[in-house]
């Protein structure tokens, strides 16, 4: 994987910048005119200040801010990609918000949102973002590491695997009142991949905070994982010994495993995962074994069959 430093931003970086923060406020401004006919509106999303930028960035260019807020997943909202960014906003209010922290750990407890980010130091990560659907985005994150989040709350010997919960509440997202997944969502890590410095907890994305389609206010990063391990709007963690079930293991055992690393070499049962298509690109791209972080995660899975552990 290609690394890039703090002081090499681009021109066009900087650009992309400026153009992204327009739009911004004329998303707000958009925001706050179709409010007027509703109920008031809070302040979903503003500027994230104080951010570093460092490694562990991709020299992928990232996608457009457009695509990365209006193409989603996140079946809270409904199946479509464009379900998302037309029914969260408004509706997903997610101020404010905690996360209870439960398990086999020593200091479990119930902590705002705020405060369980604020101890550890933002940066921005930009990192491939692969959907087992075979689309694929680069990202530029805003967030934290998980591992010193985790650290916090002392997790014991018999924490083997972390459990993540969205939140469960259909009058603020209005798709769990159908029953297309089990709710609420729910996704696992192994401890070590929960630990490893790959693994992050996003709050925002091109320099500003999540948008509700994104999964505000806080959601999973895993890189060298297909997307929907990266669960949105996460109220709940626990440190647990037995590895746990997972929306989409339950919803497909066949297709869905529990560790859904990025594998050009493991076909989904219904098409295959050898390339993908780039949003914002016009030819596929050939898939990428971990997504190309092979160097940082293959000793993860050392000795283990990949076929029989999708
Ligand atoms: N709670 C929840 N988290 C979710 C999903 C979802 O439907 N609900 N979809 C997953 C899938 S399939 C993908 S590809 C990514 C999409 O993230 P993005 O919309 O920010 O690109 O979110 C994942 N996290
Ligand atoms: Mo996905």
């Amino acid at each position: 994987m290609l690394l890039r430093h703090a002081v090499d931003i681009r021109e066009s970086e900087i650009t992309d910048r400026a153009l992204y923060l327009d739009r911004r406020r004329f998303l707000t401004l958009a925001a706050g005119a179709a409010g007027l006919a509703l109920a008031p509106r809070p302040v979903q999303a503003g500027p994230l200040a104080g951010y570093r930028k460092r490694a562990m960035t991709v020299d992928d260019k990232p996608t457009s801010f457009e695509a990365i807020t209006t193409y989603n997943n996140f079946y809270e909202f409904g199946t479509d990609k464009s379900d998302p960014s037309k029914y969260a906003p408004g509706v997903f209010v997610t101020k404010p918000w905690s996360v209870a922290v439960d398990g086999e750990c020593g200091k479990p407890g119930t902590v705002a949102f705020e405060d369980l980010i604020r101890p550890v130091p933002l940066e921005e990560r930009i990192y491939r973002h692969r959907c087992v659907e075979a689309w694929s985005m680069v990202i530029p994150w805003v967030g934290v590491p998980l591992a010193p989040v985790l650290k916090r709350f002392e997790p014991g010997s018999r924490a083997k695997y972390v459990r993540f919960t969205t939140l469960l509440d259909p009058k603020r997202m209005p798709g769990q009142s159908r029953p297309i997944l089990d709710w609420p969502y729910r996704e696992g890590l192994r401890i070590d991949e929960a630990m490893h410095p790959l693994t992050f907890l996003a709050v925002g994305l091109y320099g500003q905070d999540l948008l509700p389609q994104n999964g505000a206010p806080l959601r999973l990063v895993v890189p060298w994982k297909y997307g929907f391990k990266s669960i949105k709007s996460i109220v709940r963690i626990s440190f647990v010994e037995k590895q746990p079930t997972t929306t989409w293991m339950e919803a497909g055992p066949d297709e869905y495993g529990f560790y859904s690393n990025v594998n050009p070499h493991v076909d989904h049962p219904r098409w295959s995962q050898a390339t993908e298509r780039r949003i914002g690109e016009f030819f596929r791209r050939k898939t990428l074994m971990f997504n190309g972080y092979g160097d940082q995660v293959a000793s993860l899975y050392q000795g283990m069959d990949l076929r029989a552990n999708f």
